[in-house]
């Protein structure tokens, strides 16, 4: 069950976008008919799941697309329109708990870092990507590491750190010593990965984000939050029926 939506800057709307967006249609349609035959039998309600926002940081070209489509198409693209930022959004299960997953692919350029910050503010949970060819995008982690925290106005927030393009071992010039010195430096885990196939630990890095998301106090788990707001005010709704209907 699967539902992909997309928010492409005007500009870049091109015919093939708009096919792309009623095919993602169709898919939420297929996803809201889905849930409605799931509520007839024992799954939970897709509206008592709990719903985690990760958003995909880094800089251009270190592969934030690759990932994010591996993981939600099971596809490696080779060509992907780097100003577009994209959301996708997917039921799935993670240790036995169902939740939903809603990915936010970031458009890496300088000129987008106000539209960067406005999804930053949105996330419970950021995957910082580097490619291990490109040491600036190696030096570039820690300024959005920084700009997370600034952000959330937070000392430490659900991140991990996604090495990409492992698969390129001749050209690899960030080892992972470093790679790992810096997540240690950081506070947070440390993933290798490669979005090209046979994918390497792709599925592996969105599901240790939710698992670290998860593992925060209650007071700060934003997602966990939102989920008991909802839940009340369903609540609430069906109160409020049930007294009209008498
Ligand atoms: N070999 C290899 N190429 C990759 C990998 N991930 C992304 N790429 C390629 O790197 C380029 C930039 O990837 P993209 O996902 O568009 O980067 P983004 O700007 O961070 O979204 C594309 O040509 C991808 O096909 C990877 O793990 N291995
Ligand atoms: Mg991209």
């Amino acid at each position: 069950m699967k539902v992909i939506r997309t928010h492409a800057r005007d500009e870049f709307k091109s015919v093939e976008i708009m096919c792309k967006q009623i095919i993602q249609s169709c898919w939420f349609l297929i996803m809201k008919t889905n849930s409605l035959n799931n509520n007839s039998s024992m799954k939970t309600p897709t509206e008592e799941l709990t719903q985690y926002k990760l958003v995909v940081v880094g800089d251009g070209g270190v592969g934030k697309s690759a990932l994010t489509i591996q993981y939600f198409q099971k596809m490696f693209v080779k060509d992907y329109d780097p100003t577009i930022e994209d959301s996708y959004m997917q039921q799935t299960q993670i240790d036995g708990q169902q939740c939903i997953l809603d990915v936010l692919d970031t458009a890496g350029q300088e000129e987008f870092s106000a539209m960067r910050e406005h999804s930053m503010r949105k996330g419970d949970g950021f995957l910082l990507v580097y490619s291990v060819i490109d040491y600036n995008s190696f030096e570039s982690v820690t300024k959005f590491y920084k700009q997370i925290l600034r952000v959330k106005d937070r000392d430490e927030y659900p991140m991990i750190l996604i090495a990409n393009k492992i698969d390129l071992t001749a050209e690899r010039v960030i080892s992972q010593g470093d790679g790992l010195n810096l997540a240690n430096k950081l506070g947070i885990p440390y993933i290798e990965t490669s979005a090209k196939d046979p994918p390497v630990n792709v599925d592996e890095s969105f599901e240790a984000l939710v698992r670290v998301i998860r593992s925060q106090p209650p007071a700060f788990n934003d997602a966990e939050k939102r989920r008991i707001k909802r839940l009340s005010e369903l609540q609430k709704k069906k109160k409020l029926k049930k007294c009209c209907i008498q």
